[in-house]
C-alpha cells in the first residue's frame, strides 16, 4: 500500500513538474511537508519557556521613556504567540539603581515601573494567557539605602558601646553581616568600614550592597515574610539571584540555607517554581540541586563558558558533535529530580548574536540547539530580534541592557544611559514580524515546536545515530509518557544531509527547523528518506 501511495505520488510531482516547468522549487530536498503548529498547547507543570524582560528596556506605556509594568502587559500578545508561557521580571523592587539589583524595599514597586496594582494586573493578565510569572529576588544583600541597614548599624554601634537595646535594636544588631576587628575577614571576602567607627560589614559585589546575616533567625523570617508577600500577590515563584553568596564561604551552608527557602515557599504555594543563580561549573550546581529547589541555570551551556557545547557545536570542523550530545545528558543528569534550566545569555552575559563569527544562520541554529535541550529553557529579551550587545572585558553591563526597538512609533525606551554601543543589525520586532525567514519567526517556531512536542522538554533521552566521521549527523529519541519523537540535527553549515528515520521506527516528519530556509526546506524523498539542509533539524515521530 505504501509503495502504490508512494508511486502515485510520484507520478503526482513529476506531473506537477510538468505543469509548472518546476517553477516550485522541488530541488534536492523533495516533497514539502506541511506543519501545523498550535499555539496553545502548555502543560500545567513548571517546565516552560521563558521569557526574560529587563522592565526598563522593554516596554514604555506612558511615554516618559522608561519602561514599565503596563508596557509588559500591553506586550503579552506579543510574548504568547512567540511561544512563552513563563515570565522571568528582572528586579522590580524600589531601588536607586537603573538595574535594581539593590534593593531599597522588597514590598514595593519601584515607581518608575509602576504601581502595587500594576503588578497585580500583571499577575492577573498572565494567568488568563496560562503564563507564569517568577520575580527576580535579591536576598543575599540589600542596597546601603535600605532602612533595615541604617537600623542595624545603629544598633550594632548601640550593641558595640554595650548599651541597652530594645526588643527590635536586638533584631537588627546582627540583622547583616558585621565583623568587630579587621583581621576577622577571611581573605577571600570583601568587608568595608562603616564611617569611622572600627567595624566591617561585608559586601562581596559592591560598597552599597551590604549581605545579610543569613545566620539571624530574625533575617530568615523576614525572608519567608518577603516570599510569602509576593506569592500572596499571586506570582508563580522567584528567580534567586546570587545563591552561592548566600554563605560564600560554604557551598554546603547556601546549600542547606536555600533548602529552607524552597519548603518556605512551597508551604505556601506547593507550585511554586524557584530557579537559583549559582554561577559555577556543573559539579557544583548538580549539589545545589541538592537543596530541592526546582531549577538552577545551567551556566556550562552558555556563552559564558568557553567550552559550551552549544557555542561549540557551531563549524562542526572543530569535531565537537559527541560535545553536543554530552552536553544534552550532562543537562538532564545535573538536575536530578529537578528541571534542567538551560540557557544562552542574560543580563551578566554578552549576547550570543555578538560573537565575531556571528551569521544569521548561526545564530538561528544556536537558538535551535538550546530549543531540543531538556528543561526550562530561558531567552533574554531582544535576543528574539538578534539585538547586539557585549559586557565583555571593560564593556559595560548596559550593552546588554538596552531598549528594544520596536518599530511602531511608540513603546521604545529612552537609550540606556552609561551603554557604549546600540546595535539592530536584523531590523525592529515589526519588520521581522513580517518577514518569513526573519530571526524572530525562526525563534518563534523553536518555542512553538518544544510547546508542540512537550517530550522535547521532558523526555528521556536516548541515542538512535551518531555519526561520528563526518560530524553531520546526530538523531537522538526522547520519550514521555509513552509517547517518542526522535530528532535529527544535521550540524554541517554547507552539506545536506540524507536520513533514513522510517528505519529507525518513526513514520512522519512533525517539525523542521531551517537556518537558510529561503530556497532550503526539509523534505520527502522519493525512496521514503528526509534531506536536510546545511544547519537544520527535523522532528518526527
Ligand atoms: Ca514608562
Ligand atoms: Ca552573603
Amino acid at each position: 500500500m505504501k509503495n502504490i501511495k508512494r508511486v502515485l505520488l510520484i507520478v503526482i510531482l513529476a506531473m506537477l513538474g510538468l505543469c509548472f516547468g518546476c517553477s516550485e522549487a522541488k530541488g534536492p530536498y523533495g516533497k514539502y511537508i506541511e506543519e501545523d503548529l498550535e499555539t496553545t498547547n502548555i502543560i500545567e507543570d513548571n517546565y516552560r519557556n521563558y521569557y526574560e524582560i529587563f522592565v526598563r528596556s522593554f516596554y514604555d506605556s506612558d511615554g516618559d521613556g522608561v519602561g514599565d509594568l503596563k508596557g509588559v502587559i500591553e506586550k503579552l500578545d506579543y510574548i504568547q504567540d512567540l511561544g512563552f508561557n513563563g515570565i522571568w521580571l528582572m528586579p522590580i523592587h524600589k531601588s536607586a539603581s537603573y538595574h535594581k539589583y539593590d534593593v531599597d524595599d522588597y514590598y514595593s514597586v519601584d515607581s518608575k515601573y509602576g504601581t502595587m496594582e500594576d503588578l497585580e494586573a500583571l499577575v492577573a493578565e498572565c494567568h488568563k494567557k496560562d503564563i507564569k510569572l517568577i520575580l527576580d529576588l535579591v536576598i543575599n544583600h540589600s542596597s546601603s539605602a535600605n532602612a533595615w541597614f541604617t537600623k542595624a548599624k545603629k544598633a550594632h554601634e548601640k550593641w558595640l558601646a554595650k548599651e541597652t537595646l530594645t526588643e527590635e535594636e536586638e533584631k537588627f544588631k546582627d540583622f547583616y553581616v558585621f565583623y568587630d576587628d579587621k583581621n576577622a575577614i577571611p581573605a577571600t571576602k570583601k568587608a568595608y568600614q562603616v564611617g569611622k567607627k572600627g567595624y566591617y560589614y561585608e559586601a562581596n559585589f559592591s560598597s552599597n550592597m551590604p549581605e545579610f546575616n543569613c545566620d539571624s533567625p530574625a533575617v530568615r523570617e523576614e525572608f519567608q515574610k518577603i516570599m510569602k508577600f509576593w506569592l500572596d500577590k499571586g506570582v508563580d515563584g522567584f528567580r534567586l539571584d546570587a545563591v552561592k553568596y548566600y554563605y560564600y564561604e560554604s557551598h554546603t551552608k547556601s546549600i542547606a540555607l536555600l533548602s529552607e527557602i524552597n519548603k518556605w515557599a512551597k508551604a505556601i504555594n506547593p507550585n511554586a517554581y524557584i530557579v537559583g543563580e549559582c554561577w559555577d561549573p556543573v559539579t557544583i550546581i548538580e549539589q545545589y540541586y541538592g537543596s530541592g529547589c526546582d531549577s538552577f541555570f545551567n551556566f556550562s551551556l552558555s556563552v559564558s563558558d568557553p567550552s559550551s557545547p552549544l557555542v561549540n557545536s557551531l563549524n562542526l570542523e572543530g569535531k565537537m558533535l559527541n560535545k553536543y550530545y554530552d552536553g544534552l545528558l550532562a543537562n538532564i543528569s545535573m538536575a536530578k529530580d529537578g528541571i534542567p534550566a538551560p540557557f544562552l545569555n542574560n543580563h551578566d552575559t554578552p549576547r550570543f548574536t555578538s560573537t565575531a563569527t556571528a551569521s544569521i544562520n548561526k545564530v538561528k541554529f544556536q537558538y535551535a540547539l538550546l530549543s531540543m535541550m531538556n528543561g526550562s529553557t530561558f531567552t533574554y529579551y531582544g535576543d528574539e530580534v538578534g539585538m547586539v550587545g557585549s559586557n565583555a572585558g571593560t564593556s559595560p553591563d548596559q550593552n546588554v541592557r538596552i531598549p528594544m526597538q520596536w518599530g511602531d512609533g511608540f513603546g521604545d525606551c529612552d537609550p540606556l544611559s552609561g551603554a557604549t554601543e546600540a546595535s539592530y543589525p536584523y531590523g525592529t520586532v515589526k519588520a521581522q514580524m513580517k518577514d518569513e525567514h526573519s530571526l524572530y519567526n525562526f525563534y518563534k517556531k523553536c518555542l512553538l515546536l518544544r510547546n508542540q512536542n512537550p517530550e522535547i522538554a521532558r523526555g528521556a533521552v536516548s541515542l538512535v545515530e551518531m555519526d561520528r566521521e563526518d560530524q553531520k549527523l546526530l538523531f537522538i529519541e526522547k520519550e514521555y509518557q509513552g509517547s517518542k519523537i526522535g530528532i535529527i540535527f544535521n550540524f554541517a553549515p554547507y552539506d545536506n544531509l540524507k536520513v533514513d528515520y522510517q528505519s529507525k521506527g518513526f513514520t512522519k516528519v512533525v517539525g523542521q527547523l531551517v537556518t537558510d530556509s529561503k530556497d532550503k526546506y526539509i523534505g520527502l524523498q522519493d525512496d521514503g528518506s528526509i534531506l536536510l539542509p546545511p544547519y537544520s533539524i527535523a522532528i518526527v515521530k
